[in-house]
């Protein structure tokens, strides 16, 4: 988990940047993927590609209510989620476009809310790591996006000849 920070202003116009580029970055980095390759895990292990995409969409969607339930209520306790076995239920199985196409439409409408922020301070809490501001959940998902990116151009790096 992150630890609480305070982001400047150049920051949170970075992570703004970041989650507005995001799914034109996931969707090119699956690009030309066949089913084997989006069925291969990013690490010995680890989720496929194609779980990797659908997760960042449950992701995402998460982050959005999470969002909104800061903004409307006062220092809400949000609901944590079991990711992986989110990952294996029959929806993680679809063609990525299906979370592809979700993500656009999600983040056109997460990036306008986070965009209209005027107290990054205000308080969230997670029922098992405590209370939070916007500006964490902020930087979250910004890395978020970006981790599970690298994790997929990683992958492909080593998949090339
Ligand atoms: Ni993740």
């Amino acid at each position: 988990m992150p630890t609480p920070l305070t982001l400047s202003p150049g920051e949170r116009a970075a992570a703004l940047d970041a989650l507005r580029a995001l799914p034109a970055e996931l969707r090119a980095a699956v690009s030309g993927l066949d089913a084997a390759g989006l069925d291969t895990p990013y690490r010995e292990g680890g989720w496929t590609v194609r779980q990797v995409v659908h997760h960042v969409a449950d992701s995402h969607m998460n982050a959005h209510v999470r969002l909104k339930l800061a903004l409307t209520e006062t220092d809400p306790v949000i609901k944590p989620y079991e990711e992986h076995l989110w990952a294996g239920l029959p929806d993680s199985a679809l063609p990525p476009e299906v979370s592809l196409d979700l993500l656009d439409a999600l983040h056109a409408r997460l990036v306008p809310v986070f965009a209209g922020v005027t107290d990054w301070a205000r308080p969230w809490t997670h029922p098992a790591s405590g209370r939070w501001t916007l500006d964490t959940l902020l930087a979250m998902y910004a890395w978020h996006g970006r981790h599970h990116t690298a994790q997929i151009t990683g992958l492909r790096g080593r998949l090339a000849p």
